[in-house]
């Protein structure tokens, strides 16, 4: 029995539950019999519902299979089993219950309410336990989750679009941006939105573009609203104020450390930071955060403007209508 091709398999049907189970982790599950069959499989749908192994569990019940001897078989899963009274009840109590043989576990939970409890509870059981499979796929999958856990911060993306000669719009006072993305790249920008908790801009931002700042391009749930305001600039009619989010306004204390360890308090596991300059220079300054995009438009001079953060762009990038965007990875962020 090839242990990993039942994780990937777990964390392939994992990824189903992408844009619905923020702050939690995307996991799936899979019951296999002795001979290697997939007798069911689940994954955490929903926020606040059940986990990938009731899923699976579900699935099993009313299959033909169902009144086999579990002893005889392996439950994989992409992610430990919890051990705590959550929105749920413990997952391993139900693993022990349904009599599984042997676990297989792609990696860990680091979550304080489980971090190793749940491994625990199945082996006290009698459970054979294996733990770690492709560890590095698990963690990819949930690198946002980990972060809020293991760091004790959300993980933080940053993002704008430039022109080929380093400017990001145009210097202004009124009207509107300049237009750099095109509508793939739009999308992809909304996806991004999607897949990360909480979206931030910084004041002048606000006051200049009056975005909504909402995910209306992509499925899944609109963002959590951020921004900073420390004199009072902006108007109670801003559309970043709008009821189609929640919004987040810091006041007093705007240093990225300070909003970083709020926004983890409020279980905010991820943050996509899409400007002004001031804003991402203040943050870049600060060394935390995790991944840049940055989308090139080639085409695209415009000779003075709002200068784009100076940052040395990776040798590769990815082209969608015509183009660059790079990828970069954070090396020095805590791991
Ligand atoms: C699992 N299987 O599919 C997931 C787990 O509030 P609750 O009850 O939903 O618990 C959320 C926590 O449970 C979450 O922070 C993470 O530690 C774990 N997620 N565990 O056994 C799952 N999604
Ligand atoms: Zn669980």
């Amino acid at each position: 029995m090839e242990y990993a091709n039942y994780i990937a398999h777990c964390l392939e049907i994992a990824r189903r539950g992408e844009y619905y189970v923020a702050p939690n982790p995307m996991v799936g599950a899979v019951l296999v019999d002795a001979g290697g069959t997939i007798l069911a499989e689940g994954w955490h749908e929903k926020y606040g519902e059940a986990h990938a192994e009731v899923n699976c569990f579900r699935h099993f019940e009313v299959s033909k299979s169902r009144d086999l001897d579990l002893a005889t078989c392996t439950l994989f899963v992409s992610l430990e089993p919890c051990s705590h009274y959550g929105k749920t009840p413990p997952c391993a109590k139900l693993i022990i219950e349904k009599g599984v043989g042997r676990v297989v576990v792609g990696m860990l939970d680091p979550n304080p309410l489980v971090a190793g409890k749940g491994v625990q509870m199945l082996r006290d059981a009698g459970i054979e336990v294996i733990i770690g499979v492709l560890e590095e796929q698990c963690r990819e999958l949930n690198k946002r989750f980990l972060c809020l856990h293991e760091n004790h911060r959300p993980y933080v993306i940053l993002k704008w679009a430039q022109t080929s000669d380093g400017f990001i719009d145009i210097k202004r006072t009124s009207g509107s941006p300049i237009k750099i993305s095109t509508p793939k790249t739009k999308e992809i920008v909304h996806r991004m939105r999607a897949e990360n908790m909480a979206i931030m801009v910084g004041t002048n931002t606000v006051l200049l573009d009056n975005p909504r700042l909402l995910n209306t391009h992509w499925e899944g749930r609109n963002p959590i609203r951020v921004t900073v305001d420390r004199y009072n600039r902006i108007p109670s009619n801003a559309r970043i104020l709008s009821d189609e989010s929640k919004t987040i306004v810091y006041r007093n204390r705007t240093d990225w450390p300070y909003i970083l360890t709020d926004l983890a308090s409020r279980n905010i596991h991820s943050i996509l930071v899409e400007g002004g300059t001031t804003l991402l220079n203040h943050i870049l300054a600060t060394r935390l955060w995790d991944e840049i995009h940055v989308e090139v438009a080639p085409e695209l001079t415009i000779g003075d403007g709002v200068p784009a953060p100076a940052i040395d762009l990776p040798a590769t990038y990815e082209t969608v209508d015509g183009h660059l965007l790079f990828t970069k990875l954070n090396n020095f962020a805590k791991k």
